[in-house]
Order: structure tokens, then C-alpha cells, then sequence
């Protein structure tokens, strides 16, 4: 076994002091925080990231510099393992020591610890693919990340400003490259190509489309659907708005897919373009999540979700199997959240099996490979579809004995080279709703009365401590602070088809309250009522009591 470059990490680590009264996690989403206090935790991530690797025999490892829906101050970074998915759990804990050990001596004894804890063979190559959003921050904090891999002799390429799930893509197609499984050419323009020509043929003999509106939320998606809108030309015609990527302060500001999640309303820019039952859709900042919606001919706001798009693409796959004479060998599930509306989750579980699990994409990801085809979005619009291996292969053994059958194959072999299976991808997901949309003959219209959302409401809370909200079966209860499960089942027990649950978040410094009733006015109630037991739960001020 070769060294650690000990002088050369502590000569690049004297550049990347931890400030001393901060304390890092690795948590949902990488490390998330202010921008400004990151650059420790990035260049040591630079120094992970080349680790990971070694102990994976040289495979590519990804890091993606963003915050994502996050207000545009803060920043973020998280690690890629090489088939394009989220850092395995263990490593969690040994990048959250790596991010807090206080000095250079410290980092370097816990990288050591690390090395021979998971048994890192050093004479093995690193190679890391690397790239950021939009964010002002995200050039100084590149430079850090650099540092890290000139400190440990990394071999890396910078893939520039893209979205998260370009990243995730490259990551996988660099590391499948040339083998049977090859994920495609591991290029942004093999990404385009790959996903416009799968559109493309889906789409074949269907009526044209109405243009779509697409808010890229003033970040990095709007590069990636302006690209989308030269490959896809005439075949899906694509309006952008929000997609000042150089103004300070427009990032996710009054616009993007958590903002229209969250808010449930329309996003800036979009009120004077949309004609009634027009479909529009928000990307978020990194362009992993997707919300549609339209306006109605009075002027109404409905919004189509991410469970709202689940039913619509889990539905359609598993009329595709069948149509495809593969039903008695393909299984179909379907992963949700807590968040989830109860209406879908009905809705879904009628059809097919339906798994709930803790918030966080790694966490629904796993759930999804457990079935042949997993269909999982997150109520944010953070989703994707997993074809397991051996459905891939099925695909390509099965003999159609009818024309329709044939057709119906052919489309799910399309529809996995469509769909972004490492991560949830705005763009992507978009493609495929647009698909679904022109096979059914839907317009928002129609997709939206497949089932009607039960009125729901979403508040955050600042609390002093958000660490001390523990929650269990799959974050739908508290377990600490102790009494205070018992108090909000009180209050919902007294509000029609009442449900509502509390979470700490894993990206903000944040609890989280989710509730739903029969009525928007009782579900924003059952909410702020439930808001503000957390509140005093946690000893805030009064003035700043949710309302
Ligand atoms: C991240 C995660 C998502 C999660 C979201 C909110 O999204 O990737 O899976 O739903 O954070 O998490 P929380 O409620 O814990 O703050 P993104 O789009 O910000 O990367």
C-alpha cells in the first residue's frame, strides 16, 4: 500500500481552515449551508471524493456543487457513487467526521482512520467528475474542491456548469463506458442526444403539441432546456421564462418547483404568457425537480405534483407491460413520502403495490430497485423510474406474437432510454409527462381529474434545535420531543379526513409540518395549529409564532 500525500494535504488544508465554531453534516442532500462557510468542507470533499474512488478500484466518483432549491446564499456538495447514485449510507458518517475534524493534524488522522477502517488500497487511481450550478459562490468553492485533488494526485475532469442530473449521468456513463451496459456517451451532448431521440420516437405520429412553458427557476436548468429546445426543434415547442442565471438574488427566488410547491401558487413571470389550460412547469435550482400546472378559464391555479405525476406515469408503464403481453413477469411499484397526498396514495394503491418511505431520494431509490419497474417521486417533484436489469433484459429477449404487442415493447425500450434512471431530472421527467400526455390524448385537464388532492398545507418552522425532533415509521411520527405525538393526534382527531406529521428537514435549518382535511380552510389550520405546538415545544420567541 502506497501513502497518504500527507505533506501535500497538509500544505493544501493550510488553505481551507474549518472555522472553528461550526459544526458539518452530511445529511439529505450532501453538505448544505451558507456558501460562504463551506470551503473546508469542499476541499476535504475533494479529498473524499478521491478516496471513495481509490477504494472502489478507480471507479469515477461524482461531486455536484449545489444547494438546489436552497435560497440562493447557501451553497452545497454532495458525492456520486459510480453507477450515478447517491453516496452509499456508510460513507455518511466518515465525510461528516472528515468535514469536522478542527485542524490539519485532526484531518489528516481522520482521513487515516478512514483509509484503514474501510481498507482504501492508496496505490489504486482516483478519478473524480466534478461540476456546479449557478450559484455566485460556486466558482471559489471549485477551486477548493480542486485543491482537495491536486492534495491527493486526483485525476479529474471538470464537467462546467450543469444541471445535478447531467452530472449523475455522466457519472455513470463514464463508468459504464465500453461494457454491456454502456448508459450512453459521456458527454452533455450524449445526454441531449440520448433523451431527444428517445422523445423523439415516442412521440412518433402523435398530434403536435400546444407550446410548453418552462420557469427554470433563474438557475443552471435553463442552459440544459435551452438545449432540449435545439435538439427537440418542432417536436415539442418550448417557451423559458425565469432564466436570468446572472442576477444577484433571482436563484429560487418567487419562482422554481419548490416555490410553486410551496406556496401553491404561480411563479413570477408566468401570469400575463399562460392561456387557459395551457401546461407550464417549474424546474427547482439544479434542475432535479419538476412541477407542472395551468390556469383554468377563471383564472385558477392547479398544480400537478409530483404525486400527480406518479399516477400518471406509473399507470401508463403498467398499461404498456400489459399491452406488451408482460405482465405476468414485470412487476410494477410504486415508492412515495409521508408527503404524499393521501387522495394519491388511494388512488395508487387501488392499481399497485405502494411503499412509504423516509424523505430523501436515496431513500426512495432503494425501495424502487426492490421491484422490476419502481416508479418514485417525491411530492416535490423529485422522482425517477428504475428498470431493473432483468426487466432490460426481458425486454430484449421477448418475442411479440401480435403487431400491438410489438408497439407496446417497443415503447419501453424507448421509455428507458428516456427517463434519467440515476436521479430524479426535471428535464427528463418532463419528456416523459409530455409523452404520456400526447399517448392519452390528456391536457392538463383530463390529467388532473384522475383523482382530486385532498387540500393540503406545508409550514416550516424555525426552531433552535431542529435535531431535537425525532421521528419513526418512515418520518409520519414523533418519537421525541416526548408528549408532543400525543398532542397533535389530539388536534387532528378533530378535523374531518384530518392527517398531519412533523419532520426535521435535511436541507434547511428547519422542522417541517405537513398537514391535510376535507377542506383548505381546516388543512391550513390543522397546519398552523400543529405549527405552533411545534413552536412552543421548542421554546421560540412568541412574537415569531407561526400564524
Ligand atoms: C433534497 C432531497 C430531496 C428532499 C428535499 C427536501 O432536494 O434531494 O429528496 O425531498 O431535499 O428535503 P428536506 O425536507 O429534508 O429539507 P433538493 O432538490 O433540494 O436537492
Amino acid at each position: 500500500m502506497s501513502d497518504l500525500h500527507i505533506e501535500s494535504i497538509k500544505k493544501f488544508s493550510e488553505l481551507h481552515p474549518k472555522p472553528t465554531e461550526l459544526h458539518f453534516q452530511y445529511g439529505t442532500a450532501g453538505f448544505r449551508t451558507l456558501g460562504s462557510t463551506l470551503d473546508s468542507v469542499v476541499f476535504r470533499v475533494g479529498l473524499l471524493a478521491g478516496l471513495r474512488s481509490k477504494k472502489l478500484d478507480g471507479r469515477t466518483i461524482g461531486v455536484m456543487v449545489t444547494a438546489s432549491h436552497n435560497p440562493e446564499q447557501d451553497n452545497g456538495v454532495k458525492l456520486v457513487d459510480p453507477r450515478g447514485e447517491m453516496l452509499e449510507a456508510s460513507w455518511e458518517a466518515y465525510a461528516t467526521s472528515v468535514a469536522n475534524a478542527p485542524t490539519t493534524d485532526a484531518l489528516i488522522d481522520a482521513l487515516q482512520t478512514l483509509v484503514q477502517t474501510v481498507k482504501i488500497d492508496l496505490s489504486k487511481p482516483a478519478k473524480v467528475v466534478y461540476a456546479r450550478d449557478t450559484r455566485p459562490s460556486g466558482p471559489a468553492l471549485i477551486s477548493a474542491l480542486e485543491d482537495g485533488f491536486k492534495a491527493l494526485g486526483v485525476e479529474a475532469r471538470d464537467a462546467g456548469v450543469t444541471t445535478t442530473p447531467i452530472l449523475h449521468y455522466l457519472v455513470k456513463a463514464i463508468n459504464t463506458k465500453g461494457s454491456k451496459e454502456s448508459y450512453g456517451e459521456d458527454s452533455e451532448e450524449g445526454y441531449f442526444r440520448k433523451l431527444s431521440e428517445a422523445f423523439k420516437k415516442l412521440i412518433a405520429g402523435k398530434a403536435k403539441p400546444e407550446p410548453l412553458v418552462i420557469d427554470c427557476a433563474n438557475g443552471v436548468g435553463a442552459l440544459a432546456a435551452a438545449k432540449f429546445a435545439e435538439y427537440l426543434g418542432d417536436t415539442l415547442p418550448i417557451s423559458l421564462v425565469n432564466t436570468s442565471i446572472s442576477s444577484p438574488g433571482a436563484l429560487n427566488n418567487a419562482c422554481g418547483a419548490d416555490f410553486v410547491k410551496t406556496m401553491q401558487r404561480l411563479p413570477s413571470g408566468l401570469g400575463d404568457l399562460l392561456k387557459p389550460g395551457q401546461r407550464a412547469c417549474s424546474l427547482d435550482g439544479d434542475a432535479d425537480r419538476l412541477m407542472y400546472y395551468y390556469l383554468d378559464e377563471r383564472g385558477s391555479f392547479h398544480m400537478l405534483d409530483g404525486d400527480k405525476i406518479s399516477t400518471l406515469v406509473a399507470t401508463f408503464i403498467v398499461d404498456l407491460v400489459r399491452l406488451a403481453g408482460l405482465d405476468s413477469e414485470i412487476k410494477v411499484g410504486v415508492v412515495q413520502t409521508a408527503y404524499a397526498n393521501g387522495a394519491s396514495t388511494k388512488y395508487l394503491a387501488a392499481r399497485l403495490p405502494v411503499k412509504c418511505v423516509p424523505t430523501g431520494v436515496k431513500h426512495l431509490h432503494h425501495a424502487a430497485e426492490h421491484y422490476d419497474i419502481g416508479v418514485y417521486f417525491e411530492a416535490n417533484g423529485h422522482g425517477t423510474v428504475l428498470f431493473s436489469q432483468s426487466t432490460q433484459d426481458k425486454f430484449a429477449k421477448h418475442e411479440p406474437s401480435t403487431p400491438a404487442q410489438s408497439t407496446a415493447l417497443n415503447h419501453l425500450v424507448n421509455l428507458t432510454q428516456l427517463i434519467n434512471q440515476t436521479v430524479g431530472d426535471a428535464l427528463s421527467d418532463m419528456l416523459l409527462v409530455e409523452v404520456v400526455l400526447a399517448h392519452k390524448s390528456y391536457t392538463g385537464i383530463e390529467w388532473n381529474s384522475l383523482y382530486a388532492d385532498l387540500p393540503n398545507r406545508l409550514v416550516k418552522v424555525v426552531v433552535a434545535d431542529r435535531n431535537a425532533f425525532k421521528t419513526e415509521d418512515a418520518e409520519r411520527r414523533l418519537v421525541s420531543p416526548s408528549g408532543l405525538q400525543a398532542r397533535i393526534d389530539e388536534l387532528v382527531r378533530k378535523y374531518e379526513g384530518g392527517r398531519s406529521f412533523v419532520r426535521p428537514s435535511g436541507t434547511e435549518d428547519v422542522v417541517r409540518v405537513y398537514a391535510e382535511a376535507t377542506n383548505k380552510t381546516q388543512a391550513d389550520e390543522l397546519a398552523f395549529r400543529v405549527a405552533g405546538l411545534v413552536y412552543d415545544e421548542a421554546g421560540g420567541d412568541p412574537s415569531r409564532r407561526p400564524k
